[in-house]
């Protein structure tokens, strides 16, 4: 299972030995780099970046690092290790060989789920563009190309699945990955957070957090596949994803370990004196975490889907951890419980399993985020600050499903439009939040200094000091 570097197209899939493959993706790559090059990150074309490159799918020692031009990463094409004897742990075909194929029924469905997947990996390459611009650091500038290279290679786990087993049709949905862009109104991206613009690092820190872990969601749902191809890629991605949630994770901690100080020094918590400190004010933290959970948890689509019970039925689309549940793994006649408005009031009533596997995998997640919040309270509390953040109510802000367009207040009550409009500048990013935070924004890139606004992290990448010179500008 090791990686080909000899080929022009990394991977370990022996690409070689299937010549009109390798000659299709062959020709994608260079539409690849005219896409990174037109829409990756903005004026980063000669930075030589110290970056993590895979080198094998062993769990032990999988990467290096090195100093690398973004457009000469090298993009492949990595699954983890086949096991011969796998089968299908859940749905119809419980306990059936995992396909090496995709079978003709699921096509369309498969090839629609690999699409949705393969979009959002780009587009958050788009939606970060300018971020390298305003870095807090040099070592938050390389996390951010580190996160760049990474989601681009993403797109080409996905693209080598719909090249390899879709024939036309996944040469089509390839060309369009690239087609489609983040907030492009004539052409957009499919799922709504990735057409949101991340205009600044705070907004960076909290889309890596929270977004970046549906993507650790979904993709592990994905990791279940019956398609065996399918469940060995995104094993594989899922490694790479951790790092991104890292650097979501210890961002926003690394504000509120500024802001923090700075409220202790000031002995306030009085958002303006905050403000003029140049740190960034708690309330506006906690409205930039309850645009980006709402935004997020919207991805995991509606409540009931009918869509989702045929993925799982079918195979295509496991639950998280779904080898780890002590059911039957069919879910035919159980039931869970859903959240609707009836009468101005939430009420919860159960449907089909089965068809809410949408708000299980939303639940799931809702879960492993509040955990990390409670992290981020810690820093408050070792600062001996009474403040906490909190993640707004489930029903607060959607846009997707039963809950949608429904005014409701961050801590579960519905409002009437004239109390949202009342509040709504307390509870979600207003307009001068964001120019506030904008304004924070300059670059600060000598190796070892920090913006004023944000601590420096414990520790360096790769057990380099802090101060390293991660980027050398060209
Ligand atoms: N925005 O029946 P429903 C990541 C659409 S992130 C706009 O609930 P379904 C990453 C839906 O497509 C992980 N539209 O749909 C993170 C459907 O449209 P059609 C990405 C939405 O199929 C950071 C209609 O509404 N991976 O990797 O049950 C950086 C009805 O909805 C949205 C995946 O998502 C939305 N938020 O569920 C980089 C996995 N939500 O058919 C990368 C693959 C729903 O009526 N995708 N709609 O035109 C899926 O499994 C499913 O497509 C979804 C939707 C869970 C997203």
């Amino acid at each position: 299972m090791s990686i080909d570097y000899s080929q022009k197209i990394p991977n370990n899939v022996n690409l070689a030995d299937d010549r009109t493959l390798q000659r299709a993706l062959e020709q994608w790559q260079p539409n690849f780099i005219q896409w990174w090059d037109d829409v990756g990150p903005d004026e980063s074309t000669n930075y030589e970046v110290y970056l993590r490159t895979a080198t094998s799918v062993d769990p032990q020692g999988w990467a290096v690092f090195d100093y690398v031009k973004m457009r000469d990463y090298r993009w492949g094409i990595f699954l983890n290790a086949a096991d011969p004897n796998r089968t299908v742990h859940f749905g119809d075909h419980k306990g059936e060989k995992a396909w090496q194929d995709v079978p003709g029924e699921h096509r369309a469905n498969l090839r629609r789920i690999i699409v949705t997947q393969g979009d959002t990996e780009p587009a958050s390459v788009e939606q970060q563009r300018h971020l390298g611009l305003t870095a807090p650091s040099m070592y938050d500038l390389r996390n951010l190309f580190q996160v760049n290279v990474e989601e681009g290679r993403h797109l080409w786990a996905m693209v080598y699945l719909l090249q390899r087993f879709f024939g036309r049709d996944g040469r089509e949905e390839a060309g369009a990955l690239l087609e489609r862009t983040s907030g492009d109104p004539d052409n957009p991206r499919i799922l709504g957070a990735f057409n949101e613009k991340t205009p600044d690092w705070l907004a960076f820190f909290m889309f890596t957090y929270f977004t970046d872990r549906d993507g650790k969601f979904q993709l592990a749902a994905l990791a279940e596949s019956a398609f065996d191809p399918l469940a060995r890629t995104t094993k594989f991605m899922l490694t790479e994803e951790a790092h991104h949630m890292f650097v979501g994770e210890s961002g926003v901690s690394r504000v509120l370990q500024r802001t923090a100080q700075v409220m202790n020094e000031l002995k306030t918590d009085d958002p303006k004196r905050v403000r003029e400190a140049g740190a960034i004010d708690l309330p506006t933290i906690q409205r930039y975490l309850n645009f980006h959970y709402s935004v997020t948890i919207d991805l995991f689509g509606a409540d009931q889907s009918s869509n989702a019970a045929i993925f799982y039925s079918s195979g295509l689309k496991g639950r998280y951890e779904e080898g780890r549940r002590v059911d039957d793994h069919v879910l035919k006649g159980q039931t869970y419980k859903v959240l609707e408005v009836q009468n101005g009031q939430l009420v919860e009533k159960n449907v089909p399993m089965l068809n809410a596997l949408n708000e299980v995998l939303r639940d799931d997640f809702i879960k492993d985020s509040v955990a990390g919040v409670g992290r981020w309270n810690k820093v408050l509390e070792k600062a001996g600050l009474p403040q906490r953040l909190v993640v707004p109510h489930k029903a607060f802000n959607r846009k997707i499903g039963a809950l949608a367009g429904i005014r409701m207040s961050p801590d579960g009550r519905v409002v009437s439009e004239s109390e949202w409009k009342a509040h709504e500048a307390e509870w979600l990013p207003s307009d001068a939040d964001r120019a506030f935070v904008s304004s924070l924004m300059g670059r600060v890139v000598e190796p070892g200094k920090f913006a004023n606004w944000i601590a420096p992290p414990a520790m360096g990448i790769n057990r380099q000091p802090v101060d390293f010179e991660y980027v050398r500008f060209g």
